[in-house]
Parts: structure tokens; C-alpha cells; sequence
């Protein structure tokens, strides 16, 4: 079996798993942090119908900031991968020529400065998970995340996104080349904003002198992204064979929907409106849609099928007593936060996901959901809690969803098996969520003192009381009975 290349893009073109472009001729414009599985369903793919629109400056450098996994599985397929579409009915195979190459930035320091540094790259993409941004429950750069404490101390060699950005853009003014667009695509509240104020922050500590420039110059549109991208299997690579015939080592799945809206911003980009990107003045309407209710109801679906013992999303969304409560989440107190809007109608936004969280051809893990939920809260739940607590409208649910994460963090579900907490403060979470069956008001109190998760949170007492209520409904009747209790 030949392994996928370059060799094979003329016979991938023949058969119809590969766009029409002579990719060898494409320029690097755009570089793209953190190369995962995400990234290369989601922006990968729209830029790949780019450039087979003819518009061929748009080339993808891929950059791994931290392991070199995805390098050494790509690079002996010259970048080509293929993209995986399924559903209950179809599945579909294209191969994506849009990947020039990947580099992995602990290894290539060199290689990654100077294509950052490269005038022909107009746009720098991110998706580098929401824990990896350095973010401070504040909301301001969190000094003592290790990546970012290391590039203080030594900036010209950075670790982190913040790191990197900064060196780079400052490296492109002192050699008076225009600077790149910086577009944030994680899940996180003001992605564009946010990063841009870390940024800021970061460069005013170690590039004082420059930091001006940047703010004055540099764009940080705010975007939404949406596409579920379970992570591959073996299945996976079988599929990609039997579909065009080469050996595929990172062939990626994901479902056929995909969203991306950009805040309008200027300079030089690709014309991804031709891919179906929705460039609008204002991305607030979509962003609170996507992370309040779909992020919001996949948190609470990956916790509490976790410990119902349901292996996937899918399975989860189909549960008697998990379906109800977060529909009843979803309608009653999640989709009454987000503003009226004529473009937007919250009910039939809601009712187009439970075919997608339903997709069981998709095999999405609820313990994949599960991971990171610390750095997750704060972009999903909390905002619509906090606003419902300033008009004193009940949080019941919401308050379920949090005791039910702590529940989860116990690391064994209801039936007793056992598995991992993948979590950046997983130490300190586990050691306190161990008591939740013997003490559970004073489990929420000692998580809520955790301020790294809940910010001004932390001295709320009734949204602790709330949790408290549910964790204690769970100790003393099971995560069943509470989710039947509160729906
Ligand atoms: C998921 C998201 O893993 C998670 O936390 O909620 O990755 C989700 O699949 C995407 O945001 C969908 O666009």
C-alpha cells in the first residue's frame, strides 16, 4: 500500500478525493499555531477551496508549539491528510492540500522565527486549546502559566503563543516588514480581544518600546468557529484507505457542519468568503450562541455521561435523564441570556444540535469533551451564570452542571470504573474533589476558593449554596436522580 504524497495529489485529482490545484506552486501565506486535528477540518479546509479557486498565495505552514507528533506524522506525506465527513448515512474522503509543511517549535526555533518573520505570510491562525492563551481568571495575562514565566525571563526564545506573537511581530517592525493579521479560532469569550490584551500585556512587560507600535498596528479580529472533530482512530485510517487507495497515518474525522465567522478587519488576507466564511461587523451574537449553548450542553453532556458511563457524546445525548435536563438547560436558562436578534433565532439554533450531538457515526468521546473543563467553565457557563445572578433568576442547572464536573473529577463513575483527569489544574481539583461524597458543601467551598476557575465568583454564597444543593443531591440519591430532580 503506498503511503499518501505529493506523488499521489495528480492521481487524488483524477479520482475526485483531492481539489483541482497545483498545490507545489502555492505560496506560504498564512502560518498556523498548533496543527491538531481542529485546525486542519476547520480552517484548513476552507483555505484548501481557496486555493483551488485559483488564488494560490495562501499555502499553510503548520506550527506545533509543544510536541512534534503531528510534524513527524505529516512531513512524510508532504502535508497532505485526508478529511474524514461523516454522519449516521454518509461518509465522505478529501484529501487537503493546504498543509505546505509542519514545524515543531521546541525542536525548530530557527525555522519557526523565520517563517514567522517571512513577508510573503499575511495572516497568523491559532488554535492552540483555551488553557494554552496564559489566561488569567482576570482576564489578564496569567504570569506564573509556566510558558508564559519562561518567555519573560527569556523572550528572544519564547514557549508560549504570547511569546512567539510578540517576538515575531516586533522582529517584522525593526526589518520594516508589514505586520500579520493575528486570528484567534479557540473557544474563548472576545478570542480576538482577548488574545490581543495578552499580547499587549506580554509586550508592555518585556518589549516596552514597542508595545505601541503593536496596539496601533496589528489586527486581532474576534471570530467563531464551529465544527465537532472527534479525535482519529484507527477505524479512520481504514476508512481513508478503502476510499482513495493510499495509506493515510493522520487522516482526520469530523461532522459535515462547519461555521466560521470573522470580524471584518484590514489588510491583506484570503478571500475565504468564497469558502463560506461569514465576515461580519460584530461576531458577539454567533460567539454566545456557540459557547453558551453548544459548549455549554457538550460540557454538561461529556461530565455526566462520563458518569453514567457513556462512552461517547452520542450515547450521552440519547440518555433518558441526561437529554431532558440539558434541553431544559439549553431553553430555560442558557438561551434567555443571549440577545434578541433577527439573524439569529436561539430555538431553531438549539434544535439544529441535537442532530449533531447525535451523530454516533461521529464516536465522539465524552472524556475528550471532558478535559480542560476548568479553562472551560469560565468561557461557557459562568458568563450566563453571572448574568442570571444579577437579576436573580434561577441557576439551578447551571449550578447541577458545576457539581456534576466536581462529581466527575472524583475520576470514577457511578458504576465504579475509573478513568484519568486531564485537566491543567487536575492535581488540586481531584485532591479536593475526593471528598464529595463525605463532605460536600465543604468540596464546593474549597473549589470555589480556586480563583483560577471562578474568578469573582469565588465569594458568591448563593451560587455555592446552589452547587452545594446539587452535589449533596447527587451524594445522597446518584447523578440520575439529581439530573431527574432538576429538569
Ligand atoms: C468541545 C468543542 O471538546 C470540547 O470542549 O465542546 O471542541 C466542540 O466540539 C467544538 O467547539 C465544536 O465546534
Amino acid at each position: 500500500m503506498k503511503r499518501l504524497g505529493a506523488a499521489a495529489w495528480p492521481e487524488l485529482i483524477r479520482s475526485g478525493h483531492a481539489r483541482a490545484y497545483p498545490r507545489t506552486n502555492a505560496a506560504s501565506g498564512i502560518i498556523h499555531l498548533g496543527a491538531g486535528a481542529f485546525f486542519r477540518a476547520h480552517a484548513a479546509a476552507y483555505t484548501d477551496a481557496v486555493l483551488a479557486s485559483g488564488d494560490l498565495r495562501w499555502g499553510i505552514t503548520g506550527i506545533s508549539l509543544r510536541r512534534p507528533d503531528v510534524r513527524d506524522a505529516l512531513r512524510p506525506q508532504d502535508g497532505l491528510y485526508t478529511l474524514l465527513e461523516r454522519d449516521n448515512t454518509t461518509l465522505t474522503a478529501r484529501v487537503i492540500g493546504a498543509l505546505r509543511d509542519v514545524l515543531a517549535a521546541p525542536l525548530e526555533g530557527e525555522a519557526v522565527r523565520h517563517a514567522l518573520c517571512s513577508p510573503s505570510v499575511h495572516v497568523v491562525t491559532l488554535t492552540i486549546t483555551e488553557k494554552a492563551y496564559g489566561l488569567g481568571a482576570d482576564g489578564d495575562l496569567d504570569l506564573d502559566a509556566a510558558a508564559i514565566a519562561h518567555d519573560l525571563r527569556d523572550p528572544q526564545n519564547p514557549r508560549s503563543a504570547v511569546g512567539w506573537l510578540a517576538a515575531t511581530l516586533i522582529a517584522r517592525h525593526a526589518a520594516a516588514c508589514a505586520p500579520y493579521a493575528v486570528i484567534a479560532c479557540d473557544n474563548l469569550r472576545d478570542n480576538g480581544d482577548t488574545l490581543r490584551r495578552l499580547v499587549l500585556g506580554y509586550a508592555g512587560r518585556v518589549f516596552p518600546a514597542q508595545a505601541g507600535w503593536l496596539a496601533d498596528h496589528v489586527a486581532f479580529p474576534n471570530t467563531v468557529v464551529d465544527r465537532i472533530v472527534p479525535r482519529t482512530t484507527a477505524a479512520d485510517r481504514v476508512d481513508a484507505q478503502a476510499a482513495h487507495g493510499f495509506d493515510d497515518a493522520t487522516p482526520v474525522r469530523c461532522e459535515p457542519f462547519t461555521q466560521w465567522v470573522i470580524e471584518t478587519f484590514p489588510g491583506i488576507r484570503p478571500e475565504w468568503e468564497r469558502a463560506g466564511v461569514l465576515f461580519v461587523d460584530d461576531v458577539r451574537p454567533f460567539e454566545d450562541a456557540k459557547l453558551r449553548l453548544l459548549n455549554a450542553a457538550h460540557t454538561a453532556l461529556a461530565c455526566f455521561g462520563a458518569l453514567l458511563g457513556h462512552a461517547t457524546i452520542a450515547e450521552a445525548a440519547a440518555d433518558p435523564d441526561i437529554a431532558p435536563f440539558v434541553q431544559r438547560l439549553m431553553a430555560d436558562e442558557l438561551a434567555p441570556t443571549l440577545a434578541p436578534r433577527r439573524d439569529l433565532d436561539p430555538q431553531a439554533y438549539q434544535a439544529m444540535l441535537w442532530p449533531r450531538f447525535t451523530n454516533a457515526a461521529l464516536g465522539h468521546a465524552t472524556q475528550q469533551v471532558a478535559t480542560d473543563t476548568s479553562a472551560k467553565l469560565a468561557q461557557r457557563h459562568l458568563p450566563a451564570l453571572r448574568e442570571r445572578r444579577a437579576r436573580d433568576e434561577p441557576c439551578r442547572g447551571l449550578a447541577l452542571v458545576i457539581a456534576g464536573w466536581i462529581r466527575y473529577l472524583a475520576g470514577r463513575d457511578e458504576n465504579g470504573a475509573t478513568y484519568p483527569i486531564d485537566d491543567p489544574l487536575a492535581g488540586p481539583l481531584t485532591t479536593i474533589a475526593a471528598s464529595w461524597l463525605s463532605d460536600p458543601s465543604g468540596c464546593v467551598e474549597r473549589i470555589f476558593a480556586l480563583d483560577a476557575v471562578f474568578g469573582s465568583l469565588r465569594d458568591d454564597t448563593a451560587v455555592k449554596q446552589d452547587v452545594a444543593r446539587q452535589l449533596n443531591a447527587i451524594a445522597s440519591g446518584g447523578v440520575r436522580a439529581a439530573l431527574r430532580a432538576a429538569r
